[in-house]
């Protein structure tokens, strides 16, 4: 799953980005590869089943707090969105490609209004013109897309029909497979041409303006957004995201403050206090006249003493909560760790080293293919774990269930 962190310029992309991927303790490993500067792990919180069996795990990546499993998420930090993108205006190869990719976009918004549509400093600047634009902007590219290739693909519809297939499901194969670069896939296709009123033996006759839903119905399939309502630490912010909810109330918004995250990681990484991404509170360690405590200077005080009125007031700095909530609320997807009934230890000798994140309605042979295509071909059945129960391959997984599938590839 590919996270893509989206905003007009100034609103805190970059410093979200850091605040997400910087962390407390060393990582050995991704599951997947860094090697761009905007990319990065940044990590959702899951309750982890290590102690539900009295054990303490050893995660090959991401880590595990006091039984607070923090399990990677990739985030691209899609920089370079300005009005007229879509038409190529300041929109690079490099950003459309990285935004291709994602699978759900964090909108940052600057709730403060301190910055207008350029991210120019401004007053009084109204975000809401930020979500519609951004929703527009990126509806508009996909109508972009369809228009240019409208040609190609009714003619793939066509071609299908005349192969002797029922003509009233070709376009949507022909949509699919024309947008399969965004993620487009049949059944998407098909909800989306359902959505804007049409029917697919019609394609024919469809109107034009009739591609402009389409294409937003597409879009909110593939692209879906959720809004960060960042900056909620300056004075005007709490006007604004009631504003924000008003107008968009289909939308989630999460307040929250990329600054204040930042500094307590960073803080926490010097060792100067005790903090979890997304815990309501912090704890200062440096204090007293032990030699090797590093007391906080007077400046470094003052900054953390107000942080923490900010989480007082919003019950954490939001950060992890805009990635947990992308995840588990808004996609809906499930942690799952892979376990056996003989034992949590895998053969290197770590435990429970693994937790993957599966998207809903995942059933125990999507599991068995996710871990090893082998395992899924040659599935036999499945335990779960914590009931010592076998489980058939089309039993649906929920989140947190510890899993061990049988397979005769073993
Ligand atoms: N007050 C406040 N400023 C923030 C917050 N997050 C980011 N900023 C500031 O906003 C400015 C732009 O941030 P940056 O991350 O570079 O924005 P980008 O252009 O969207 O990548 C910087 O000065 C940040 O320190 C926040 O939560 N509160
Ligand atoms: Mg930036």
């Amino acid at each position: 799953m590919i996270i893509g962190v989206v905003g007009k310029p100034s609103v805190g992309k970059s410093t979200f980005f850091k605040a997400c991927t910087l962390s407390e303790v060393e990582i050995a490993s991704y599951p997947f590869t860094t090697i761009k500067p905007n990319r990065g792990a940044g990590y959702v919180r899951v309750k982890c089943a290590d102690r539900d069996f009295g054990k303490q795990c050893n995660p090959s990546s991401g880590f595990c707090i006091n039984g607070t499993r923090f399990v990677a998420v990739e985030l691209v930090d899609v920089a370079g969105l300005v009005p007229g993108a879509h038409e190529g205006k300041g929109m690079g190869n490099q950003f459309l490609s990285d935004l291709n990719q994602a699978d759900l976009l964090i909108h940052i918004v600057d709730a403060s209004g301190t910055a207008n549509e350029k991210g120019e400093v401004s007053e009084n600047y109204d975000p809401c013109f930020d979500v519609e634009f951004l929703e527009k902007e990126i509806d508009l590219w996909y109508l972009d897309v369809i228009r240019r290739g409208w040609d190609k693909i009714t003619r793939l519809a066509r071609q299908k029909g005349a192969a002797g297939n029922e003509m009233s499901a070709q376009i949507s194969k022909a949509l699919a497979e024309q947008l399969s670069s965004f993620k487009v896939t049949n059944a998407i296709a098909k909800n989306s041409i359902t959505a804007s009123g049409l029917k697919e033996e019609d394609f024919e006759r469809w109107p034009e303006e009739s591609l402009r839903q389409l294409a937003a119905e597409l879009r909110k399939r593939t692209k879906p957004i959720i809004i960060a309502a960042n900056k909620m630490d300056l004075p005007k912010s709490k006007v604004n995201i009631e504003r924000l909810k008003n107008k968009f109330p289909d939308y989630k918004i999460v307040p929250c403050s990329g600054d204040a995250e930042v500094a307590l990681r960073m803080a926490a990484k010097a060792k100067l206090i005790k903090y979890l991404p997304g815990d309501p509170d912090f704890e200062i360690i440096a204090v007293g006249n032990d030699a090797s405590a590093r007391p906080l200077s007077e400046a470094q005080a003052t900054a953390l003493e107000k942080i923490r009125f900010f989480l007082k007031e919003f019950g954490s700095t939001g950060v992890q909560h805009v990635l947990d909530t992308a995840v588990f609320d808004f996609l809906q997807y499930i942690a799952i760790f892979p376990g056996s009934s003989k034992g949590l230890t895998d053969s290197k000798g770590n435990v429970m080293p693994d937790c993957f994140l599966m998207p809903p309605d995942s059933t125990a042979l999507d599991f068995a293919f996710r871990l090893h295509t082998d395992f899924g071909k040659t599935f036999l059945y499945a335990i779960d774990v914590r009931k010592n129960q076998r489980i058939g391959k089309e039993h649906k997984l929920k989140h947190r269930d510890v899993i061990e599938i049988i397979s005769a590839a073993k």
